[in-house]
């Protein structure tokens, strides 16, 4: 039997990058697609602790909240760094993703049209950071010696900014190396291949 449930909408949305850690990690799960239709119904809304989905289940443990779920499943399978500091640092590097994640929901859902070429004008801006951090990385990845949580949310999230702008890195050399270097890794690269990830939406409103 699968150890964890995933509750979501059928989109990428919060859960691109969980699912691409559980895949790097050989974890299965079991999938349960809650419908836009049946979440407008509210019983499943008045079920959740923040009226909120991703809900992710590990045996008795239930959790939300998208980050809180890819700290557990990092801690769990060797993907939060090697002590302490580099938890804390990755800790850091997640809530920057996050920031960057939140000015693209913002974009998606509320200024699609009047909005997205001043955005994608801004991307390197909103970028630069990252680069700086990773041109500087022996390993290639944002903290330490090896992949952590916070590395599959930023590459999640690149691989959204190309489906916006394909030249999104263009000016990025860092970013654009690392985006291809996780992308080659084999259960990545099965999983992004893979049928059901793929015809899954970006996002919940169609736009991408
Ligand atoms: C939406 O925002 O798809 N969860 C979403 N929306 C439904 O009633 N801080 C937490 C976290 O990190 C944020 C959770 C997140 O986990 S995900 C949620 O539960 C609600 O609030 C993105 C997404 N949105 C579009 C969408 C289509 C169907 C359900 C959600 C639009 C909103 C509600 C109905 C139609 Fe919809």
């Amino acid at each position: 039997m699968a150890p964890y449930t995933l509750t979501y909408f059928p989109v990428k949305g919060r859960c691109g990058a969980l699912k691409m850690i559980l895949a790097d990690n050989e974890q299965q799960f079991k999938e349960n697609l809650v419908s836009i239709d049946d979440w407008m119904k509210g019983d499943k809304k008045g079920s959740c602790l923040f009226g909120q989905l991703p809900k992710f289940e590990d045996g008795d443990l239930v959790l939300f909240q998208s980050n809180a779920i890819l700290r557990h499943v990092g801690r769990k399978h060797g993907a939060y760094g090697k002590n302490d500091c580099e938890a804390s640092l990755i800790d850091m590097m997640n809530d920057a993703v996050e920031d960057f994640r939140l000015k693209y929901i913002k974009m998606i859902y509320q200024e699609y049209e009047t909005g997205k070429e001043a955005y994608c004008k801004d991307l390197p801006n909103h970028l630069k950071p990252f680069e700086s951090i990773l041109s500087k990385s022996k390993s290639g990845f944002l903290v330490g010696d090896q992949i952590s949580f916070a590395d599959y949310n930023l590459f999640d999230l690149l691989l959204n900014h190309k489906v916006l702008y394909s030249a999104s890195l263009d000016s990025l050399p860092a970013l654009k190396g690392y985006v291809d270097k996780i992308a080659a890794r084999p259960k990545i690269k099965a999983l992004l291949e893979c049928e059901n990830f793929k015809k899954l939406p970006i996002n919940g409103n169609g736009k991408q």
